[in-house]
């Protein structure tokens, strides 16, 4: 079982108990023993079943987790969830959501009316059941239609490339504000998060009034959710919550460390500052003993204040940013401008949009030096994917351009070669031996039990021709879980026979996640960061790919596309 899965299972506990009001102290153990989970490098299940390890000795596992986690690996599910989930339904748990519902009412009406999803119950509203049931009447039932959207939004949280589409264009509607004198994004938008649950804006200005005003007359507001004195709240579109908060320009460094977060690494950070003699907020850093004010201006004078050097968000986790500050060991983390090449990327050979050429050029465009096409194997027939015979004319066609873009870019000949369902390499390996590049892939058998899917990939890894593993784990972030796979075997077989894995761009996928970068990381696998473009646009995503990297902590060692070919080749033919 997947650490993630684990981890998975206890959030869910710490919701359900949540929902049900019970102990505080029962809910962090489970919140604290996921966190744990999901952060560790190793394999909860390889400890376990080492006779040497004790799982319990990690801290944040205690005695009633550590059973807890042994029957869940070893049974696959655990009964006291399965117990909640049959009392909540995740219906109720979406339905409780709605402004004024809550949790007693959501439970009767799903009861009663034998509602399934929010849609039966937007139905059951139209419908009238609901002004008809005792205890409820007209009004509830419009505020169940009112708030619906709502319930339905918070349901899901947005992809980060969505959430910088909005604070980007909130960010140039704010600009022209003039009372305005320093300006910042915080929360998890800033961390770089795969999701964002909701964006954070920290103003400094001198007339306040006039700031909310402006910020209220944002064209793609909604609603305005609360505005006080230094708080305002308001809704873009049909669900989506932006909050801004006015802070005086002495407490901005403060008020950006502690609304940038996360939590844990505010809760770390208090601390630390704890240890030495200092409290810190949102308002400044202060000496415990006459509450004097240390530092407050900036976050590096923040971070200065209590003995540490300003660290990136996106390693704000509380997962290695302070062992690596103590150390001075804080990696200096990948950047944009870094990557030199686009290794996966799709044509109108198969299911992309623009030509070779068109591909070619937008590389330029963006700086690059080389790219790698790599469109679909046959076994994709939805996409028209490649046979033999057809990847080499593709081939033959790259042979001619190729002088064309001499010494401004090199076209390698590559493919997406998909992994069978029973095994094996889509495409004969005397046509693969060929190719400068191949990506091996699963877009098929997704659900086959944990062991076939590991086997493929294994045997994908390999097999000579194979350069890299892309999409590694298949998931869809808000749409699709990673298949399962056993990634520790997959890591340690691709470090063995000197492949690379795949970081792909796409926002939707950003796989790896953060997790499993840090642990190629650790074991030296060269990851490559990908767009899969399906068209020129599609190139545009490399950014996202690169926050995720940042995530887990890479630098331009990490990552193979930041060399030359040249060198990329080089570096992985002596792996
Ligand atoms: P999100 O919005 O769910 O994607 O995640 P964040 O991290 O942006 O969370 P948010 O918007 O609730 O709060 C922004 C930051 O404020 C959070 O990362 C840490 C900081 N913060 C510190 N203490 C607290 C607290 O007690 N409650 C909340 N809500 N935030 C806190
Ligand atoms: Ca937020
Ligand atoms: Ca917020
Ligand atoms: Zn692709």
């Amino acid at each position: 079982m997947e650490n993630a899965a684990i981890a998975a299972v206890f959030e869910e506990m710490a919701e359900l108990l949540e929902f049900r009001g019970e102990n505080p102290f029962r809910i962090r153990a489970y919140q604290n023993g996921a966190k744990t989970i999901r952060d560790l490098d190793e394999s909860v299940t390889a400890i376990l079943k080492d006779p040497d390890r004790d799982l319990s000795s990690i801290p944040g596992i205690g005695k009633t987790l550590l059973e807890k986690t042994e029957t869940l690996v070893s049974t696959g599910s655990l009964p006291q969830l399965e117990k909640l989930r049959q009392e909540i339904p995740e219906v109720v748990i979406q339905m409780a959501r709605i402004p004024g519902l809550g949790a007693k009412k959501a439970a009767k009406l799903q009861k009663e009316l034998s509602i399934e999803s929010l849609g039966d119950l937007r139905a059951a509203c139209h419908e009238d059941q609901i002004s008809k049931l005792k205890g409820f009447g007209n009004k509830t039932q419009q505020a169940i239609l009112d708030g619906l959207a709502i319930a339905e939004a918070a349901a899901e949280r947005i992809y980060w490339s969505q959430g910088d589409q909005l604070a980007k264009s909130i960010t140039k509607h704010m600009q022209l504000c003039e009372t305005i004198n320093r300006m910042s994004w915080a929360g998890s938008y800033r961390r770089g998060r795969e999701t964002v649950g909701d964006l954070d804006l920290l103003v400094v200005a001198e007339n306040r009034d006039a700031v909310m005003d402006h910020f209220e007359a944002y064209p793609e507001r909604s609603t305005t959710i609360l505005r006080g004195d230094t708080k305002i709240s308001i809704r873009v579109g049909k669900a989506f919550q932006v909050d801004m908060r006015l802070v005086d320009e002495g407490q901005f460094g403060a008020a950006l460390q502690y609304f940038t977060g996360s939590q844990a690494h505010n809760i770390h950070t208090r601390r630390i500052a704890k240890e030495k003699g200092l409290k810190i907020n949102e308002y400044g850093v202060f000496s415990l003993e006459d509450d004097s004010l240390v530092a407050g201006t900036t976050e590096e004078e923040v971070y200065a204040a209590i003995g540490l050097p300003w660290i990136a968000p996106e390693l704000r986790e509380d997962r290695n940013e302070f062992k690596w500050s103590a150390e001075n060991s804080l990696p200096e983390l990948v950047e944009l401008a870094d990557i030199c090449g686009d290794l996966h990327m799709h044509t109108t050979a198969t299911d992309g949009t623009a030509t070779l050429r068109e591909m070619a050029d937008a590389a330029i465009e963006r700086g690059l030096t080389y790219i790698a096409i790599t469109d679909h194997s046959q076994r994709v027939s939805m996409a028209r994917g490649l046979d033999a015979t057809r990847l080499r004319e593709q081939w033959q066609m790259i042979d001619e351009i190729r002088s064309e873009y001499e010494g401004r870019l090199t076209i390698l000949k590559g493919i997406e070669c998909d992994i069978l369902e029973a095994g094996g390499m889509d495409l004969p390996d005397d046509c693969l031996e060929e190719a400068d590049w191949v990506l091996a892939s699963i877009h098929y058998g997704q659900k086959q039990p944990r062991d076939q899917i590991t086997e493929r990939l294994l045997g994908a890894i390999e097999n000579p021709c194979v350069t890299c593993i892309a999409h590694p784990t298949g998931r869809l972030i808000n749409r699709r879980p990673p298949y399962e796979v056993d990634m520790e075997s997959v890591m340690q077989a691709a470090k063995q026979h000197g492949k690379a894995l795949e970081l792909n761009a796409n926002p939707a996928r950003l796989d790896l996640n953060e997790v499993h970068l840090a642990a190629a990381k650790r074991l030296c696998i060269p990851v490559i960061i990908s767009t899969d473009a399906h068209s020129v646009e599609g190139m545009d995503v490399m950014q996202y790919g690169i926050k995720q990297a940042r995530r887990g902590g890479l630098t331009c060692q990490d990552i193979g596309n930041t060399r030359s070919w040249n060198d990329l080749k080089e570096m992985l033919q002596t792996a």
